[in-house]
């Protein structure tokens, strides 16, 4: 049988050498095989995700930054200051957090979603056209977000004006100058040349960027026990490949960065800093509590758990 899985970036980013690990992985320990489609085959996130949950496509890499709209708790992710921005922390995280692996499946399953794994892509950096170093150099700048209502709420803590986005109008958002900053990943800003149409890389360590693989749950459910084995072992793999795959990859996408544009300003706040950021911090997590109710309080409580277990 031919699967089909769809992700958001392209084949040699973080999403695509994971999906091609995978793809590797299923074909050398079973018959079946894997079709990928990179970014921009096959629509933006909203569209992949809905491909998924209608079963045209079997497996999907959507990040909850897109997810939070289907599924509120998992805007949890973008609570500031929550995860290590540093990925070197997080392995153990993911591997045995309680949020992760037990408390999300259920409400993925609700979607019709089966959870496969979820990982991280590296530390998040804020990317404007100006130099940011305090929440009033926001002011003025309207901030792409990915499209949930509590990143809204994070850049309206943070000063900016936050404009949700999907990621293919990015580039020539900021190129005529409708958004004037966005935040993600330092690979990420590399291979896309978001430094073409910005002009200030500002560390504030508020997160790590967090994505989700999973596969429709009809599809997977009908498996036999052998075909989810082969899955499952195959998303272990991908997991342990992709944490190693990212050990320097921030510094050496900076380190290009600042080759094809050595006039991009490149700051890493210091601890004071970051204190403002950290304090409006506060008033977003009261948000996600107040639009997830019970449920997200839960898994925000245990997120902080699985997190102490992990880092000590
Ligand atoms: O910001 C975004 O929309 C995108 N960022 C990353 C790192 N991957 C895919 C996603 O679409």
């Amino acid at each position: 049988e031919t699967w089909k899985y769809a992700f958001e970036e392209a084949m040699t980013d973080v999403q695509g050498v994971y999906a091609q690990k995978f793809k590797e992985e299923v074909e050398a320990n079973s018959d079946h095989e894997i079709q990928l489609f990179p970014f921009g085959t096959l629509g933006e996130s909203a569209d992949i995700m809905e491909q998924a949950q209608a079963g045209i496509l079997q497996f999907v890499d959507q990040s909850p930054g897109f997810t939070g709209a289907l599924i509120p708790e998992a805007q949890v992710f973008f609570v500031p200051y929550l995860l290590p921005a540093k990925s070197e922390d997080l392995g153990d995280f993911f591997r045995n957090s309680k949020a992760i692996n037990e408390m999300f499946p259920e409400l993925y399953a609700e979607q019709g979603l089966e959870l496969l794994k979820m990982f991280p892509e590296g530390e998040v950096v804020m990317n404007t056209k100006d130099p940011v170093e305090k929440p009033e150099d926001l002011n003025e700048v309207k901030f792409r977000v990915m499209t949930n209502p509590l990143l809204v709420e994070s850049y309206k803590a943070f000063g900016a004006t936050p404009t949700p986005l999907p990621w293919g109008e990015v580039y020539g958002g900021l190129q005529t100058n409708i958004i004037q900053g966005q935040e993600n990943p330092l690979f990420w800003v590399e291979s896309t040349k978001m430094y073409e149409v910005t002009g200030a890389i500002t560390l504030t360590g508020h997160n790590n960027f967090t994505t989700a693989v999973m596969a429709n749950k009809e599809f997977y459910d009908g498996l036999s026990d052998e075909d989810k084995k082969v899955i499952q072992d195959a998303t272990e793999a991908a997991f342990e490949h992709i944490l190693e795959y990212q050990k320097g990859l921030s510094e050496e996408s900076l380190a290009k960065i600042k080759e094809a544009k050595p006039e991009m300003t490149i700051s890493d706040l210091t601890e004071e800093q970051r204190a403002p950021f950290k304090e409006a911090a506060a008033k977003v997590e009261a948000k996600f509590i107040e639009m997830t109710g019970d449920s997200g309080k839960k898994i925000l409580d245990q997120m902080k758990e699985d997190l102490k277990a992990a880092t000590q």
